[in-house]
């Protein structure tokens, strides 16, 4: 039978089939990774084969992988060198932002945005949490939500205590397989939550101490909430980790930089001091914001080609 994973738990998957009924399963054998560096064979998102084990208790036993349309692959936490697949088989990825409690910052919107590009999975902000903030903090928002439209980036505002943007989001969200992430606390479950009352996903408090989330979700998992539209849910996320971008393709993944390809006058121009550069024409002049800028001179710098 054919199957998409719904929720891994390391080594037990939980899997949708096509009958419409849930199925425990795990993996046979060793599996291929195709050349991937990964510390988890199957993601969430994953369509997989499927037997029912002949002793076990309806308990099922995964076959083989249909190859994925794509991926979102972090950095492994425990081992250098590796990923961990997050999910598989996405259509967009929505990052959910908050500019208080807590604040997300404009590097880490940035360093996400390029890994999306990279993945070539579109990507949407999600301003949450628009309930709390004063005038001024809405003001930044906008400002933010500006600068970010202008370079093709659509947002969205909403709130779960009051519902204010929920059903935009919603429609936004139809016919799509979605993943959901941001840092812990952004209310990643709690939107989900709110879009699909059956569910009941657990949430937490953001410390008034640290101002962050404390890590509520701790597994991928995904949820229908209408025929053919799924929503992932993901543990909040410190680092998306950016996975093998060479310094010399990073601003392809910048789009207002993109768009200036082949004017600088150096064909492998990095865009730092180099004369006639199209990119720092751009800055000077305030068509590309400083702050995209320096998101991008810092993840040069970080960038695992710098070591
Ligand atoms: N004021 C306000 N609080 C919100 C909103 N959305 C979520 N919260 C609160 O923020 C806290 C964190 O929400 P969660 O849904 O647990 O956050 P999460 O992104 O799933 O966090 P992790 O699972 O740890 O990654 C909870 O106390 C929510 O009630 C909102 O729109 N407005
Ligand atoms: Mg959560
Ligand atoms: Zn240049």
């Amino acid at each position: 039978m054919k199957a998409v994973v719904i929720k891994s738990t390391g080594s037990w998957y939980i899997l949708l089939a096509e009958d419409g009924l849930h199925y425990k399963a795990r993996l046979r054998g060793k599996f291929k990774t195709h050349g991937l560096k990964v510390t988890n064979p199957i993601a969430v998102g994953d369509n997989v084969v499927f037997e029912i084990e002949a002793a076990g208790d309806g308990v099922g036993s995964i076959t083989d992988i249909v190859p994925r349309e794509n991926y979102i692959i972090r950095k492994s936490v425990h081992k250098a060198h590796q990923g961990h697949l997050i999910a598989s088989n996405i259509d967009q990825t929505v990052l959910i932002v908050t500019m208080q409690q807590p604040r997300t910052s404009l590097g880490f919107i940035d360093r996400f945005l390029v890994s999306a590009e990279a993945f070539r999975i579109p990507a949407v902000l999600i301003f949450n949490k628009v309930d709390l903030y004063t005038a001024d903090t809405a003001a930044e928002m906008e400002a933010t939500i500006a600068m970010y439209q202008k370079i093709g980036y659509k947002s969205i505002r909403t709130s779960v205590v009051d519902g204010f943007g929920i059903e935009e989001l919603r429609e936004n969200l139809t016919n799509k397989k979605t993943l959901f992430s941001g840092h812990s606390g952004v209310g990643k479950s709690s939107l989900l939550n709110k879009l699909d009352t059956q569910l009941t996903l657990r949430t937490a408090e953001v410390s008034s101490y640290a101002d962050k989330g404390v890590h509520t979700t701790t597994f991928a998992e995904m949820f229908p909430l209408a025929p053919n539209t799924y929503a992932i849910d993901t543990p909040g996320i410190k680092e998306l980790g950016i996975f093998e971008i060479g310094d010399d393709e990073l601003s392809h993944y910048f789009p207002e930089m993109r768009n200036l390809l082949g004017q600088c006058k150096f064909h492998n121009c990095r865009h730092i001091n180099e004369p006639k550069c199209a990119v720092l024409k751009d800055v000077h002049a305030g068509e590309i914001a400083v702050s995209r800028y320096e998101s991008y001179l810092s993840m040069l710098a970080n960038s695992d080609t710098h070591r």
